[in-house]
């Protein structure tokens, strides 16, 4: 077969950038950068340029799978019977517990074509609301955000804006990992011109920080009373637009009354920061000629998420910054087409075309376009209310497509209980592994990246044509096509003879019929087809039919989409976070994303290499912090919230303030026992419903767990997680990872308070390969303590330490540098445990900062000690030379050691 190109988009995060696919039909060779593409001109960041190298067909679902009763396993089935199947349960669910007793789960990552066909199911068909989507647990404060202050949810800005702003205010976004070609631009804009200033609001120091002119660690959930100190003080300096207010806005006076007393003092203690700092901050606000905000979860991942998102728009309509060039409130989304999914109305309280459920006209207009004599009025649920009534036995058939709650959702024990408890659960997904398909009675596989076709809708509204490369493997599906399908087989059932509402045949159909939906409303994109976009590359809506090109900015009349056209200031006082620190819970635990993986790991945990940055989860704490539980860097504790328990290992980080804690969010049940959201709460928004997934108290406690296992396999390293993944759950801490880049590997590491039965370690040296063949082994069943290394053609190739793992570091090294010596051989056939000599250095120094050019973080000190600076690293070593998500890091090395900073006692 030839190689062929074929250009599409990347499927992570909300940047949407264009990716030129290489394959032969068959298989995907490689990813480039689609330098044609307006999001990111050719550039990829570590994610995207690797999505070749993700995607492990032993990871993907092939077939439908059908689990005939609870208690039996799934077995294979075809299209056509697990459809049928389906289309039977939820026909007789509906005949006898009424339309609300089934609902749809689904998610920002679906296409805008999968989104429709999904909601012309759940409204008109079925008759109900209850679809929402993973977005409720991303955007829908900044939804409420837009729609309460401005009228509608349309981000005003561009790309472009990042680029020509003299002020940017990056607040609740670690955008150098979470939307790094942004960062990138961002990056680029700032050496041009050095005095455009930079604002970073995280409570965290994060690698966004090394742009930072000013760094706001301001205490977790104080962003509203922030936001109304810098507004005090415009008020107070008068660094506001009084022409634009009065012409363009309404409700100041309520909300000046309401900052009144916002006082720099009482909003500096409130935050932590120093008045000094607020001042800073507000000067330049109020001050440079053109300011932008840019935000992203530490904004609407909270119980005041939607109180977060207007008191920030209040600043950009105090200050007239909006509807004009490097200026504007711009909410940075967090999954591909979290946009499309708006647009469609894939949130229980919307309709299509940016319409609300609860609008009678609005769900006439729909009913009409689609043929049906009405729509549900009754409210949807919204993703934790949903979940919540699947636990209670109200929702009895759930369908979940492209999402994991099983692991991304608060509150899992809950979450995981309703999963059980549900009489039918329907997962349309890419992969088989996720945590949520252990639940699933019907499985679906779905196609995935490279393998479908449709359009998405990046973070500056831009629409963009998704192309497929290849077909999908097995019998997986484009997810528009499995809807359709069980759509019509549910017609059949619940509208029999009646004409079909879903005679689609192409995903440029549901499209094309979509976009009526959207004509003369803000985001009027009928004039956009896929066909066009091919035409004349991605476009910005709003595009009406008869446009000639997209919008770059919104309201650069001053007129908004509110009934009188005026944008409203949102009054709300300041609320706090809603688990406070206190006596039984003294930490408050933030999570979020690391550089190189994408939530749950379907995909990103398919690829050794993406774990070469982060190699397992561990609990970030300040070195007071540690120093105050009397704990040290490696060292296991017991993490608990009001809701559950997990055991990890900690770190010491002082990016993080005391009395706060991190923890990566990618790390679900398959790879830490228990999961990330064990801890966190459900507790949400009133408005926007959106849970607070960066706040919870939680307490350490030391465990004692000194029986450890230590085990590293290469091979078919999913078939190995599958198969060890189980045999662990015996362990109280279990932490599963992949390792290696040419031959890559599985690393287990466990802990327990007792050893385990000898009959599952024998299970577990089964799965490893270390029974028979060229196996060393040394056991001491006395102490409890055994150590087995499995040998071929001169290098090691499995590895197992159990009762204690002094060695493993040492083994790891010498499993990497392929050598298996006599050393070796001695060390293994005698009682000692310790490695011999000098244990090594530790395989965690060696973590990778340059994924693109396999650069690790000991070769990079290495050369700032032989005296390179950043353009001398570039040239002797290669690093950040390729996607450059690894220069901030290495910035910050090169001034770790330029200004040695004193050690903590
Ligand atoms: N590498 C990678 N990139 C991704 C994703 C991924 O999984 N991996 N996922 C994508 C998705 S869906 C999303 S939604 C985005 C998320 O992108 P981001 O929101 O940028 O990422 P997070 O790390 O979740 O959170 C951002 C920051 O919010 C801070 N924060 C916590 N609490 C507060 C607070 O009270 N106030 C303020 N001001 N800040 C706070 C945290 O310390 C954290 O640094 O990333 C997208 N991009
Ligand atoms: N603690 C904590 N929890 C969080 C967050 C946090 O910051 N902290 N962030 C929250 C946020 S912002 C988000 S967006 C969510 C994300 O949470 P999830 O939506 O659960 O995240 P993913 O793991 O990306 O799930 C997408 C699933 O779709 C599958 N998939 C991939 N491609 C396709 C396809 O084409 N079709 C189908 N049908 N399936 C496909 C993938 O294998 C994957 O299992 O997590 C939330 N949870
Ligand atoms: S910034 Fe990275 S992850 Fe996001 S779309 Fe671009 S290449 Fe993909
Ligand atoms: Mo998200």
């Amino acid at each position: 077969m030839s190689r062929q190109t074929t250009a599409s988009t990347c499927c992570y995060c909300g940047v949407g950038c264009g990716v030129l696919i290489e394959h032969d039909d068959e298989r995907i060779l490689g990813v480039s950068g689609d330098p044609a593409h307006p999001a990111n001109f050719g550039k990829l960041c570590s994610k995207g340029s690797t999505l070749h190298l993700t995607g492990d067909l032993a990871a993907r679902a092939l077939y439908p799978e059908l689990r005939l009763g609870k208690g039996l396993s799934r077995a294979r089935s075809d299209w056509d019977s697990a459809l049928d199947h389906a289309a039977s349960i939820f026909a007789d669910t509906i005949a006898e517990h009424g339309p609300d007793s089934v609902a749809f789960y689904i998610s920002g990552q679906l296409l805008t074509e999968d989104y429709y066909a999904f909601n012309k199911l759940a409204r008109a068909l079925v008759g109900t609301n209850n679809i929402d989507s993973n977005s409720r647990l991303c955007m829908s404060s900044a939804v409420v955000g837009y729609k309460r202050s401005l009228g509608a949810d349309a981000p005003p800005c561009s790309y472009e804006d990042l680029e020509l702003s003299d002020c940017v205010m990056i607040v609740g976004s670690n955008m150098a990992y979470a939307h790094p070609i942004l960062f990138r631009r961002l990056e680029e804009a700032k050496s041009r011109r050095p005095q455009m200033k930079i604002i970073v609001i995280d409570p965290r120091r994060t690698d966004t920080c090394d742009l930072a002119d000013l760094h706001l660690a301001i205490l977790p959930g104080t962003d509203v009373a922030l936001f109304h100190g810098i507004l005090h003080l415009l008020l107070w300096e008068d660094w506001v637009d009084r022409d634009f207010i009065k012409a363009h806005t309404e409700g100041l006076a309520d909300l000046k009354n309401l900052v009144r007393d916002y006082t720099p003092a009482m909003v500096a203690q409130i935050c932590g920061i120093s008045v000094e700092q607020l001042h800073q901050c507000a000067e330049w606000v109020g001050t440079s000629p053109s300011f932008l905000s840019l935000w992203c979860m530490g904004l609407n991942q909270s119980t005041a998420g939607s109180a977060k998102n207007s008191a920030l728009i209040n600043l950009h309509l105090a200050t007239g910054q909006i509807g004009r060039p490097g200026a504007g409130p711009f909410s940075l989304t967090g999954q591909p087409n979290a946009m499309g999914g708006r647009e469609t109305g894939s949130l229980s309280n919307l309709l299509p075309g940016h319409r609300d459920a609860a609008n009678a006209e609005h769900r006439a207009e729909v009913a009409r376009y689609w043929g049906v004599e009405q729509l549900p009025a009754t409210t949807g649920l919204s993703a934790i209310e949903l979940f919540e009534q699947v636990r209670s036995g109200k929702i009895k058939a759930l369908w979940i497509a492209c999402t994991n709650p099983a692991q991304s959702m608060p509150d899992q024990t809950a979450v995981r209980d309703a999963l059980q408890a549900c009489p039918f659960v329907v997962l349309q997904e890419a992969f088989r592994t996720t945590e949520t398909a252990a639940f699933a009675d019907l499985l679906l596989p779905a196609a995935s990246w490279g393998e479908k076709e449709g359009s998405v809708t990046n973070s500056e509204r831009r629409i963009s044509h998704v192309r497929r490369a290849i077909a999908a493997p097995g019998e997986a599906r484009p997810d528009w096509a499995i809807t359709v399908d069980f759509a019509q087989r549910l017609e059949k059932r619940l509208r029999p003879g009646r004409p079909s509402l879903f005679a689609f045949e192409t995903s440029a159909q549901l499209f094309d019929e979509y976009k009526q939906l959207t004509r003369g409303r803000d985001l009027d994109l009928s004039g956009i087809s896929h066909a066009l976009i091919d035409q004349l590359g991605p476009q910005q809506w709003p595009f009406p039919e008869g446009a000639s090109s997209g919008t770059p900015r919104l309201y650069l009349d001053g007129i908004f989409p509110t009934d009188n056209g005026r944008a409203r200031f949102v009054a709300e006082p300041y609320r706090a976070a809603k688990e406070l620190r206190d006596a039984r819970y003294p930490l408050t635990l933030n999570t979020g994303r690391l550089r190189d993986q994408w939530h749950g790991m379907s995909r990103t945990g398919t690829a050794a290499q993406l774990f070469g940055h982060v190699n397992e989860a561990v609990l970030s704490l300040h070195p007071d912090e540690l120093h105050r539980h009397r704990l040290q860097a490696g060292d296991l504790v017991s993490l608990k919230s009001r809701r559950g328990t997990i055991i990890v290992a900690v770190d010491s980080d002082d990016s993080v303030r005391p009395g706060q804690a991190f923890l990566p969010m990618h790390w679900g049940d398959r790879f830490l026992k228990g999961g990330v959201n064990t801890l966190t709460q459900p507790a949400f928004d009133p408005l926007s419903k959106q849970p607070e997934l960066k706040h919870s108290g939680v307490r350490l406690e030391p465990v004692n767990l000194p029986w450890q296992l230590f085990a590293l396999v290469e091979g078919n390293v999913q078939q190995h997680l599958e198969t060890l993944r189980p045999l662990c759950e015996a362990f109280s801490y279990v932490s599963l990872s992949l390792t290696g880049r040419e031959r890559p590997a599985l690393l287990i590491r466990a802990a327990s308070a007792v050893a385990p039965e000898p009959q599952l370690l024998q299970a577990i040296d089964e799965q490893l390969g270390l029974i028979e063949g060229p196996v060393l082994a040394y056991d001491d069943p006395r102490r409890s303590i055994g150590k087995r290394v499995r040998i071929e053609n001169g290098r090691i190739t499995a590895i197992r330490l159990a009762g204690e793992t002094l060695a493993r570091h040492w083994l790891q090294n010498l499993w990497l540098e392929g050598r298996a010596d006599e050393q070796l051989r001695r060390w293994l056939l005698a009682p000692l445990s310790a490695p011999p000599g000098n244990v090594g250095a530790s395989v965690g120094g060696s973590k990778t900062l340059c994924n693109c050019m396999n650069v690790s973080q000991r070769a990079i000190c290495a050369g700032i000690e032989r005296g390179l600076d950043l353009q001398g690293l570039k040239q002797e070593l290669g690093c950040g030379t390729q996607c450059g998500s690894c220069v901030p890091e290495i910035k910050r090395l090169l001034v770790a050691t330029a200004q040695p900073v004193a050690a903590v006692s």
